[in-house]
């Protein structure tokens, strides 16, 4: 067993993910905040971002959306870490999974430690998180050192390079 860079519990390895967290309909605080505190009940959330409102991306004619980031610990591996966040979607009342939809939560896998991942179902990182100040700017908040795997460049270079065309404000706080 390695102790070094991996964390263990009785044996189980402890995985690290980053997840983006976005709503844009109606109460979209009340649903991020329902969203958490759903997650926390099964994941060990070990830091969260603030909320920040954010203008859509790639989308139009579509409310801003409310989005944050979660840093988390879990046993579980990508593919079921996926299924319980889909899972998570449709108890939160998110009616279809069509990606480019308003929805009330949206819970997508940003970072599972530095894997590199490639699946009909899954791909991580995440195709579009690097061009998505939504997603970065609350992910440099809890991790800013934090290593793209692929780009192999810091969360906080990668936020440095999007500049300020894209709309992202910090709104408030998950407590
Ligand atoms: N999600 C998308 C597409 N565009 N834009 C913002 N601001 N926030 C999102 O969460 C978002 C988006 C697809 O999942
Ligand atoms: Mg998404
Ligand atoms: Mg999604």
């Amino acid at each position: 067993m390695e102790f070094l860079s991996n964390v263990y519990y009785n044996n189980i390895k402890m995985n690290i993910a980053y997840i983006s967290l976005g709503s844009n309909i109606e109460n979209r605080i009340e649903h991020s905040i329902k969203a958490l505190d759903e997650l926390s009940t099964f994941l060990m959330l070990k830091v969260v971002s603030s909320f920040y409102e954010t203008e859509p991306f790639g989308v139009s004619d579509q409310n801003n959306f409310i989005n944050c980031a979660a840093e988390i610990e879990t046993s579980l591996q990508p593919h079921d870490l996926l299924n319980y966040l889909i899972d998570t979607e449709k108890k939160l009342g998110r009616a279809s999974k069509g990606d480019y939809k308003p929805r009330t939560i949206d819970l997508d896998i940003i970072f599972y430690n530095d894997l590199i991942l490639e699946t009909t179902s899954l791909i991580i990182p995440h195709r579009q998180a690097h061009l998505r100040k939504f997603v970065i700017e609350p992910l440099c908040e809890i991790n800013p050192d934090l290593i793209h795997p692929v780009l192999k460049k810091p969360i906080s270079d990668i936020l440095q390079k999007l500049g300020n065309k894209q709309f992202v404000k910090r709104i408030g706080q998950y407590c």
